[in-house]
């Protein structure tokens, strides 16, 4: 036996465990010997049942999703899993920390699975653009029923062992020793001596399924998927289980999975996997680096953002005290903050109690000597560079020395803010996405004198509350918006040339954004904007022209769109059409056709642009972490894989040169290719070192 998998015995009953760490993928050396035990033991008359259990932190994870797109080498997993169905003696899946992927489709091979108490199961292969290929979508159905089956394989999350045993995914729950505990289970099961059914065999849960309900539910699923291919594929395959025979189903489904596994979206899809472990890998901050331990958080501001910063931590467990200028503003953002909660609750995604919890995490003050035992404190106050500056003078004054100060600026320069404070090492940027509390994404911008120490604290608080954290460096708009920026630089033109709001939304949805950039405005609000052009003395003649009509998205029923009756649904607006035309005739623009090809080149082409001066300037370390900030805060389609890896499938080549006809048309720099875009187009890839 080689390392990797290794046989010992507890008196008659065989233990095979499995060793790869860190997660136990199943490699090929992993498959390998784990198909020559199975077949020894099968085998052996000395052996009366089987435990498969795995060393290290987990069971199995899954599939080794490094081994995707490259010939699969046999044995194969469903080879594995069909020797494991021929045993004619108790096989047994111990499971801890995570049966994942054909990590769990390993363990429906066996007649019987028992896991720890706090172990999670489930079929995350959606997540990676694949559907399971190990006999899961055909497997699953017969143990917990069409219906979950496909919830769970449709949504990819993991069920906690507890509810596995409550839906007849696993045959036992234990608190304590698991191996001892499994290898008892199999003692009692081979001494039963009753009938051993494989999984492929159990057909009560199917047969009488309710087909009509069925479609019903995948009807709406497929809805929801928004252009991705899996979750399609993960349905079908669902279906077939069925409707088809077992071998038909199985041989359907390895079809299915051959398709997506060689596809775009699956690599796309593969390539964030990892992209986003890498992004949580930063130059000069290796395992010597030690966090500083955080026990509170300070927030100061409680609008809508330093709330939803607020309940980031606090639904992280991690307690906050929350700052406001005044009692009124400060009982403001404390309501909004319960309200916020109180809708989860009538949702049913939170319990009273946890909600209860939540709030109490809470404390609310309007003096900032109740921030000194705060070992970080975030500022979410107005932008506006001289406000900040105050606010860190105050927080300088107050805090222990070692306490990290944090600016929740989206534009602002880290660095003089920094300049202002008398301990700019332990200053940077934790730049969050609105809702703060919902959305991944959060830019750690790294100061010119942020210490290691201070953005290594970042990088592990972040882990704490769930966040996708992307270190970025300074410069105006740091990764995301200053691209957003370069994305609506012409899209004002495209309108005045020929272009509705509709249109150009309607090319963004189509290439699977949740929404276009009008809608996206009228949802943020247009007023925001229109001040800040007024403070610059910008204009923006179509945006301005609805603001003065009191216009200003969402929250005042109009904007690009009309919402009608306080909905939220974009209605087209006639009258926006005749105000947009009239700015085309006063200009004396003759409007014509534009396509969806010219609205994709003068908005995302120039954002791929600014990513490869973003490169160039350092101010992201890899390609594959602005496809990280865009995924996760700005709704980029994940089957897409990101800007950067979109621009790569687009062609280099292309976007350059269509670019180059766009600036020659309009003369704006937005259009002109950057000297990497220009290297890149040479060799249809952005070269390794930048
Ligand atoms: C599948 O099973 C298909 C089958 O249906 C059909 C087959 C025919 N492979 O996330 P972490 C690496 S598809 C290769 O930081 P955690 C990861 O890149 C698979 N590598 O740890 C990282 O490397 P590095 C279905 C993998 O504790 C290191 O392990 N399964 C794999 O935060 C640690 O990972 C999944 O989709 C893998 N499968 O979380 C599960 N998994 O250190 C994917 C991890 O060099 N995995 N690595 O950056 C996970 O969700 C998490 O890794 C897990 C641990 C929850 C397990």
């Amino acid at each position: 036996m080689t390392e990797a998998v290794t046989i010992t015995r507890d008196g008659n009953i065989a233990v095979v465990t499995v060793d790869n760490p860190p997660v136990n993928a199943l490699s090929f050396h992993v498959r390998e010997p784990l198909l020559a035990a199975l077949e020894t033991l099968g085998g052996d008359a000395s052996v009366a049942a089987i435990v498969l259990g795995c060393a290290g932190r987990t069971f199995v994870a899954g599939a080794d999703i490094t081994e995707f797109g490259k010939p699969m080498r046999k044995p194969e997993l469903r080879d594995i899993i069909a020797v494991l169905e021929t045993i004619q003696k108790p096989t047994v899946a111990a499971i801890h920390g995570t049966a994942l992927g054909g990590g769990l489709e390993l363990t429906l091979g066996c007649h019987f699975r028992v896991a720890d108490v706090n172990a999670r199961l489930g079929l995350p292969e959606v997540k990676l653009g694949l559907l399971p290929g190990g006999g899961g979508t055909i497997r699953l159905p017969r143990l917990v029923g069409p219906e979950m089956a496909l919830k769970a394989i449709v949504s990819g999350t993991p069920m906690a062992a507890p509810e596995a045993l409550s839906v007849g995914l696993v045959d036992a729950v234990f608190d304590g020793d698991l191996l001892s505990n499994a290898i008892g289970f199999a003692r009692r099961k081979a001494a039963e001596g009753g009938s051993l059914v494989a999984v492929r065999d159990r057909s009560e849960r199917i047969a009488n399924a309710d087909l009509a309900r069925f479609d019903a539910e995948a009807a709406e699923l497929a809805r929801k998927a928004r252009g991705l291919e899996a979750p399609l594929a993960c349905a079908q395959s669902v279906r077939n289980a069925i409707t088809l025979p077992f071998d038909e189903a199985l041989a359907e489904e390895r079809a299915l999975f051959a398709k997506l596994v060689s596809g775009d979206q699956s690599r796309a899809q593969r390539h964030l996997f990892f992209a986003e472990r890498e992004a949580a890998k930063v130059a000069g901050i290796g395992k010597e680096v030690k966090p500083r331990p955080i026990a509170r958080i300070g927030i100061v501001g409680a609008g809508t953002m330093g709330g939803g910063i607020a309940m980031a931590f606090v639904n992280g467990a991690i307690p906050v005290t929350l700052l406001e200028m005044n009692r009124e503003a400060l009982d403001r953002g404390l309501a909004m903050i319960d309200k916020n909660y109180s809708i989860s609750v009538a949702r049913g995604s939170l319990t009273e109690s946890a909600k209860a919890k939540r709030m109490a995490g809470l404390t609310a003050t309007i003096n900032y000597a109740d921030l000194a035992d705060c070992d970080l404190v975030i500022e979410a106050v107005f932008e506006d560079m001289s406000v900040k500056k105050e606010v860190f003078g105050k927080l300088d004054a107050v805090l222990k020395p070692d306490a990290i100060l944090a600016t929740n600026t989206s534009y602002l320069d880290v660095n003089e803010i920094a300049a202002s404070v008398a301990r700019p090492e332990n200053l940077l940027g934790l730049h969050f996405f609105s809702p703060a509390n919902v959305m991944k994404l959060l830019e750690i911008v790294r100061g010119e004198q942020t210490a290691p120490e201070v953005l290594a604290t970042a990088l592990a608080l972040a882990k704490t509350i769930g966040k996708i954290p992307v270190v970025v460096g300074v410069c105006h708009g740091f990764v995301g918006n200053r691209m957003l920026s370069a994305r609506s630089r012409d899209a004002e033109a495209l309108l005045i040339e020929g272009a509705l709001p509709e249109q150009i939304d309607k090319v963004f949805t189509d290439f699977g954004w949740p929404m276009g950039p009008f809608q996206m405005y009228d949802l943020a609000g247009l007023d925001i904007g229109w001040r800040n052009r007024k403070a610059r003395g910008e204009t923006a003649a179509i945006a301005d022209a609805l603001c003065e009509q009191g216009r200003f998205g969402q929250k005042s029923g109009k904007g690009f769109y009309l919402y009608e009756g306080g909905s939220r649904i974009p209605l087209p607006d006639p009258h926006v059409r005749t105000l947009i035309e009239a700015i085309s005739a006063e200009r004396e623009i003759e409007r014509r056709p534009i396509s969806a090809a010219e609205i994709i080149e003068r908005t995302l082409y120039p954002m791929i642009n600014e990513g490869t001066k973003i490169l160039e300037e350092g101010i992201a370390a890899r390609a594959s972490d602005i496809d990280i900030v865009w995924v996760n805060g700005y709704g980029f389609p994940v089957g897409k894989g990101g800007p950067m890896f979109w621009a790569e499938l687009e062609g280099f080549g292309k976007i350059v040169e269509r670019l180059e006809h766009w600036h020659e048309q309009t003369a704006k720099d937005v259009f002109k290719p950057s000297r990497l875009l220009r290297r890149a187009a040479e060799t249809g890839k952005l070269p390794a070192n930048i």
